[in-house]
């Protein structure tokens, strides 16, 4: 199933930071869609939960140098 999920993400300051976190979560199987704003701190992501956590995600998320305050 397509879970679409918003979470609190902070630490993004440019355009360059959300093409960051975009980049490495769709390189994560069965994510489908991503959409990061650093103005907003936020990041939608569209997942298929068969092929991936949301855990897997926020973990991305934070390899990447950001921080997940809520999803
Ligand atoms: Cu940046």
């Amino acid at each position: 199933m397509i879970e679409s999920i918003e979470m609190k993400v902070t630490g993004m300051k440019c355009g360059g930071c959300e093409t960051h976190v975009k980049t490495q979560l769709s390189a994560i199987a069965g994510v489908h869609k991503v959409e990061a704003s650093f103005k907003d701190t936020q990041v939608r992501v569209a997942f298929d939960d068969s092929q991936t956590t949301l855990e897997a995600i926020k973990s991305a998320i934070a390899e990447a140098g950001f921080h997940v305050v809520a999803a």
